[in-house]
């Protein structure tokens, strides 16, 4: 079998999961290479914790078999990366004044945020199941162990003061066994911590990102689960932060030492209690406004088409590939992509066989509309696209052009 059903909260453990949407049959984003197959794209919400989650767990080596996406293609990633080692950093030298901290990094890409670390004076270490980005992080300088985070990497890897698992934890199924293996990993004396950050759902909800659901995201993460799954597993959240990477995202601070727990956890507590967030008829609303969005961009691209006028779309991004696909739009709608990576260039989206090209595509095609299909990185792609003279189409929270 190449997935399995999800048949209680990863988190909790309840079998009491309502569906609340179904987006259908689509292929898996980051495939490039052979996108035939489909798999079934259902959200259900654990109304024990809150926990939204999707209804099926594809197999890793699937999923992850070939992985396309570079993390340091985005200058903003890099300084968000770079914020992220400084504020890591504070935090640790309170508690030692060891000079060389060790950072390991799970899910380590292409080794942009250990880069950061290295330079902050770190000795750093990358665990990644993508081999060829674990040989391309060698390259770079920063060691790697290419695998999965599991009891053989576990070995693999030495003691460290901060574990940090930025957009993976999202991805995991056995979130409580990857929980107590890095846990295990840190340093009792230096008083070792685990940084992990997650696109936050209340985001998801209020922005309709409806994009963002797609098969690697196996877990939509409300501030309320994780805090009880940290403090499940021995080891509280002392710090949540919200920081303004992929669209908003919760970075945490854990640890099984003693911390003092921060004003910002209870704070975040109350704010979601008072949101709406654990009521399931908020996701009734949101699976509503999804709608809007599934009508307006065809009907928009449509209408340009038939005008004349040429429209490209501006990052090949897993959640771009998604939203084309829930949206039913493909190649007769849209002249190409451009994406800067280059693993990604030379080949077609799944589904909606759109050429994807490299960034003098834009160039050569003058196009009349750019679709910002990274609207997370909305400000990067204008900056680098403004002298071409074309209007911009972004797709969410509402379809715009500006
Ligand atoms: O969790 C995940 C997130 C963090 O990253 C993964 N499951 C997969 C991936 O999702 P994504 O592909 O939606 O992420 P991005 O970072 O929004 O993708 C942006 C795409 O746009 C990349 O393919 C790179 C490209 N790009 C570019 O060509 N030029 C991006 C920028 C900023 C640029 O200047
Ligand atoms: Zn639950």
């Amino acid at each position: 079998m190449e997935y399995k059903k999800v048949a209680e909260c990863r988190v909790c453990g309840s079998k009491k999961l309502t569906k609340y949407l179904d987006l259908g049959e689509v292929p898996l984003a980051n495939n490039l290479e052979s996108p035939e197959k489909k798999y079934p794209i259902e959200m259900l919400l654990c109304e024990e914790c809150s926990l939204s989650q999707l209804s099926i767990v594809v197999k890793p080596e699937i999923l992850y078999a070939s992985y396309p996406y570079h993390s340091s293609v985005s200058q903003t990633f890099k300084k968000h990366c770079r914020s992220m080692a400084l504020a890591v950093k504070e935090i640790l030298l309170k508690k030692s004044d060891l000079l060389n901290h060790m950072a390991v990094d799970i899910a380590s890409n292409d080794g942009c945020l250990l880069q950061e670390f290295k330079e902050e004076g770190f000795y750093v270490m990358g665990v990644e199941p993508c081999k060829e980005l674990a040989k391309e992080a060698e390259i770079k300088g920063i060691s790697t162990v290419d695998d999965f985070w599991n009891e053989d990497t576990f070995k693999r890897v030495p003691a460290c003061d901060v574990i940090t698992a930025t957009n993976v934890f999202a991805h995991v199924d056995d979130v409580k066994g990857f929980m107590e293996l890095a846990k295990n990993k840190l340093r009792a004396y230096s008083k070792g911590i685990i940084v992990v950050e997650v696109p936050y759902m209340a985001n998801l909800l209020n922005y309709v990102q409806f994009d963002t659901i797609y098969h690697e995201h196996l877990s939509y993460f409300l501030f309320k689960p994780l805090h009880r799954l940290f403090k499940d597993m021995g080891c509280p959240i002392f710090r949540v932060d919200q920081v303004p990477v992929h669209g908003g995202s919760l970075r945490i601070y854990a640890s099984p030492y003693d911390y003092e727990i921060e004003g910002s956890v209870n704070e975040m507590l109350l704010s979601e209690a008072n949101s709406g967030f654990y009521d399931v008829q908020t996701y009734g609303e949101f699976a509503e406004n999804i709608e809007f969005i599934r009508e307006d961009l065809p009907f928009l691209l449509f209408s340009l088409s038939e005008e004349g006028k040429k429209v490209m779309g501006y990052g090949a991004s897993a959640k771009g590939i998604s939203l084309l696909n829930y949206c039913e739009v493909d190649y007769t709608s849209i002249h190409s992509i451009v994406d800067e990576t280059p693993a990604k260039q030379g080949k077609l989206t799944p589904m909606s066989n759109i050429p994807i090209f490299s960034f003098d595509a834009f160039e050569r095609e003058k196009p009349d509309y750019i679709l910002l299909l990274a609207w997370n990185f909305a400000e990067e792609l204008i900056k680098k696209t403004k002298h071409l003279g074309a209007k911009y189409i972004v797709p969410i929270p509402q379809v715009v052009i500006i």
